[in-house]
């Protein structure tokens, strides 16, 4: 299916999409009028909840119907509720929503906010007949949930770094607000529903924005429609765009449809941008035509071209999208099928010249900007790391009522980190003891007091508001970084810590497939375990579990922190430490690996330098008979020099115990035991 007739010169007809039936919910959005039908109608009945054919279009105005999964009983009406996303540009949320969002979360919701991975608020909880109120609440307190959710531009995300020394970073946010006007729905659906027609008051457009979004280059909108861009049918699928500047991996960049890079010159001005695109994690267990992807490196384009630039993108995936196989539909598997070359092409065909080459870019780096932070202009930043994202009040632990009570008595703006965290902004200096003093009396750990297992995680919600959820992910994840911090514990390895994230399906919305250590439910109480992606989430990790019970943690994770602390490379992190030496390796240690070393008794220190220096014929002490003649291979020697510092003995000393384990099993039995094997389970057993 095709929503606008002019395409741009650089489409053949082998490119048009072959026709297939279009997917029931193409229908629903041609026919919607504009997302107007049937949620109006429908919100009108005194139901529970809304039709499935409504359920499709309300996500479109942000929300989803879902059921609490606890309370699902034989026989009976499932527990219905909504859940509404906030749309919040570089997660920006003033006082005067936060403080809104809190009431409405106690008054119509469950009593928590989520602050998601994508820099907006979920509330959970809403009946249907409450959710009138909380959409016009939010819409009247300067908030917005338009596209947050459906076949759109989803919420565009900026590192959450409120510097006003830096000016590509106010940079960054200025165009994540910028793009998301660019591609708001225009449709009056929106305002006619939640707000009766009634229009409230919103921050003016940029003039830029307004101009492109009518400037009809090559194809890329449609003049005379409700929506100049999307047209009837909208997007394919839903479609997810970021900027960034120069090194800051905080925004995931990688998984993202199309993400900027700010680009400016040597006297910190803006000149443009470099384009990734083609990024996405959605895949579903055993159809292997599903796969997470990493974004592409595409072009670099002028500052004065950027917007057309995004229309031909948007364009390209609007015209091109798979509209049968909502499986298939992401930009990223058009980018995969074509392959990069024919997907820029396709998108100059709009953007009606040339592209640029990209430009050379720094390493990326994940930064949170957790803690006191200063501003850049004597006021001071706060990251305060959240659990999952979950603000909530619960014995003790009190950061709904810290924050409550710190927005309302000073009036701070705030912006949603892309790793569920939120950050304080815009303090006066003389404000930062009683802010401390509000978080300690709610129980609010700072960053350096919680682990940083926990300060690097994230979950996704999963059970039990998730309809996709195969597992628990929020609830259970606290107990697994508790007991992965035990299990290093006892291997020696207190200090270790890596970036380990959880979602209840392999839907990836904790981008679990960028993480060093990746859980994806895959069957009730069991994971699909994901290893070797960065800490800085620049790479793809691999399964190496299909299903790791949650029982089997300690037992399969064991092996693989033994053999991270006996052969990672000096500073080398979890996750790179996988990377390099892949799972095959991975799994071949775990193979061998018997976590009750026998004890080994301490002897001839003699032997064993003998033992090293090669070609040596040993006596067995309990025997007397010489048994064997034993060598070493250089290589093995290499190995035990290591693994001799790394437990902190001398390589005699190790060797030694080598000798005598051998000795000790060859009189025991007459089995065929070589030395390297019983040289290989004490090293890898340490
Ligand atoms: Fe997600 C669907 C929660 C970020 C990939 N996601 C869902 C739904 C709405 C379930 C549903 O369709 O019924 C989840 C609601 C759960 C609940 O109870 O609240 C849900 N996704 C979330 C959030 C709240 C997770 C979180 O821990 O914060 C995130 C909301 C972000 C936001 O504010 O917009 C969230 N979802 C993501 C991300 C990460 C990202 O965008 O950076 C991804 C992976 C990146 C990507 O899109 O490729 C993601 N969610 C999905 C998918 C798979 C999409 C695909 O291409 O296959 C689904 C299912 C679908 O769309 O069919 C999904
Ligand atoms: Fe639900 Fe799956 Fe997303 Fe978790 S990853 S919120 S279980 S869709």
């Amino acid at each position: 299916m095709v929503n606008l007739t002019s395409r741009p010169t650089n489409a053949s007809e082998a490119d048009r999409p072959t026709p297939r039936k279009p997917s029931k919910v193409e229908g629903l959005k041609e026919s919607s009028h504009f997302l107007r039908e049937p949620v109006a109608s429908e919100l009108l009945q005194d139901t529970t909840h809304f039709s499935e054919d409504a359920v499709q279009i309300l996500k479109f105005h942000g929300s989803y119907q879902q059921d609490n999964r606890d309370n699902r009983a034989k026989g009976q009406e499932k527990d219905y509720q909504m859940m509404l996303r906030t749309r919040s540009p570089g997660g920006f949320v003033p006082p005067q929503l936060y403080l809104a969002l809190d009431r409405l979360a106690d008054t119509y919701g469950n009593g928590t906010l989520r602050a998601t991975t994508r820099q907006g608020f979920q509330i959970h909880g809403v009946l249907k007949r409450n959710l009138k109120e909380v959409f016009s609440t939010i819409l009247k307190n300067l908030g917005s949930t338009l596209g947050a959710c459906g076949d759109l531009n989803r919420n565009v995300m900026a590192p959450p770094a409120p510097y006003k020394n830096r000016p590509e970073y106010l940079l960054a946010q200025e165009y994540a607000n910028n793009i998301a006007d660019l591609l708001t729905p225009q449709t009056g659906a929106y305002y006619e529903i939640w707000l009766d027609g009634e229009k409230v008051i919103t921050a003016e457009e940029n003039p830029e924005v307004v101009a492109a979004r009518q400037r009809n280059g090559n194809g890329t909108i449609a003049p005379n429609s409700e929506e100049p861009i999307y047209g009837t049918h909208y997007m394919p699928r839903k479609f997810k765009c970021c900027v960034t500047v120069p090194g800051d991996n905080s925004v995931d960049l990688y998984s993202q449809d199309l993400t900027l890079v700010v680009m400016m010159d040597d006297r910190h001005e803006l000149q443009g941008f470099n384009v990734f695109a083609g990024g996405g994690l959605g895949r579903t267990h055993n159809k292997e035509e599903t796969f997470a992807r990493l974004a592409d490196p595409i072009a670099y384009v002028d500052k004065a071209e950027v917007y057309d630039l995004i229309k031909a993108i948007v364009a390209t995936q609007r015209d091109y999208g798979d509209r049968s196989d909502r499986r298939h539909a992401r930009m990223k598997y058009l980018i995969h099928d074509w392959g990069v070359d024919k997907f820029r092409s396709m998108v100059e065909g709009y953007f009606g010249k040339p592209l640029e080459p990209f430009r050379p870019l720094p390493e990326f780096q994940y930064l949170d900007f957790l803690g006191w932070n200063d501003q850049g202009d004597g006021k001071l930043f706060l990251g305060i790391s959240i659990d999952n994202g979950r603000v909530k009040d619960e014995g003790t632990f009190l950061l709904k009522t810290a924050l409550k009570e710190i927005i309302q008595g000073l009036s701070l703006p705030m912006l949603l980190t892309p790793n569920q965290n939120v950050i304080l902004y815009e303090i006066d200096p003389s404000h930062k003891s009683k802010i401390e003093q509000i978080l300690q009396r709610c129980g609010v750990q700072s960053e350096t007091q919680i682990d940083p297992l926990t300060r690097y995680a994230m979950a996704c919600p999963a059970l039990p508001t998730c309809g996709l959820a195969i597992t628990e992910s929020e609830r259970i994840i606290p107990s697994f970084i508790d007991r992965i911090r035990a299990l290093l514990n006892k291997l020696d390895l207190p200090e270790e810590t890596f970036v380990i994230r959880m979602t209840g399906c392999p839907n990836g919305c904790a981008r679990p497939y960028l993480a060093e250590l990746g859980f994806v439910g895959s069957a009730p109480d069991s994971y699909q375990l994901w290893l070797g992606g960065s800490p800085h989430q620049t790479r793809l990790a691999a399964p190496y579990l299909e299903k790791l019970h949650t029982d089997a943690i300690e037992a399969e994770l064991e092996p693989i922190f033994v053999y991270f602390k006996q052969s990672r490379q000096p500073a080398e992190s979890f996750g790179d430490f996988c990377g390099r030496v892949g799972l095959e390796a991975l799994r071949t240690f775990a193979l061998t690996y018997s976590p009750a070393a026998p004890a080994l008794t301490n002897v001839a220190v003699e032997a064993a330098n003998e033992v090293v220096n090669a070609e040596v014929v040993v006596t067995d002490p309990v025997t007397g008979k010489v048994r064997k003649r034993i060598s070493v291979s250089a290589a093995l020697y290499d190995r035990l020099q290591q693994v001799a510092i790394q437990q902190g003995k001398k390589t005699t000393q190790l060797t030694a115990e080598i000798l005598q384990a051998y000795l000790n099993e060859v009189s025991n039995s007459q089995s065929c035991l070589t030395f390297p094997s019983v040289a290989l389970n004490i090293i890898t057993n340490g």
